[in-house]
């Protein structure tokens, strides 16, 4: 038994020897191997990104600037709404966003997408007589 356990791990060090030799030889060294592991992983803690991307939108008698807007599903987004004019509304209903927009101030809303496709925003707050055709497009990636 003690015979056999031997030879195992005598077995064991070789092919870890072998191994090792092996990844050199096709010049893959363990130790950048592992750092560009790591190097990944802090990329991908950086992508993903808790911090809200700041959108500013400003409204006026009868449209939102931009008029369309891009996001990516998952990643926090601040939208800072200014009216020039008069009260808007900002109304997105699949992220649940119903706010008004009074002017002289920014009004500030946080939302992180969770569904993707192409959505319409539209003003809910009446603000005159082109109230009906104030609308804007998110699209969420
Ligand atoms: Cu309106």
């Amino acid at each position: 038994m003690i015979r056999i356990n031997g030879l195992l791990i005598t077995l064991v060090f070789v092919a870890a020897i072998l191994c090792y030799g092996t990844l050199r030889a096709i010049g893959l060294d363990c130790c950048r191997l592992v750092h560009a592991i790591e190097s990944s992983y802090d990329t991908d803690m950086a992508l993903a990104d808790d911090n809200p991307t700041v959108i500013k939108i400003t409204a006026e008698k009868f449209d939102f600037t931009p008029d369309r807007i891009v996001l990516k599903k998952g990643q926090p987004v601040t939208f800072q709404l200014t009216s020039l004019d008069v009260v808007h509304g900002f109304m997105i209903r699949p992220l649940d966003i119903d706010t008004d927009i009074p002017p002289g101030k920014i009004t500030e809303v946080t939302v992180t997408p969770e569904v993707t496709g192409t959505y319409r925003i539209i003003c809910d707050h009446y603000c005159g007589l082109g109230h009906g055709g104030m609308k804007m497009t998110v699209v969420i990636q």
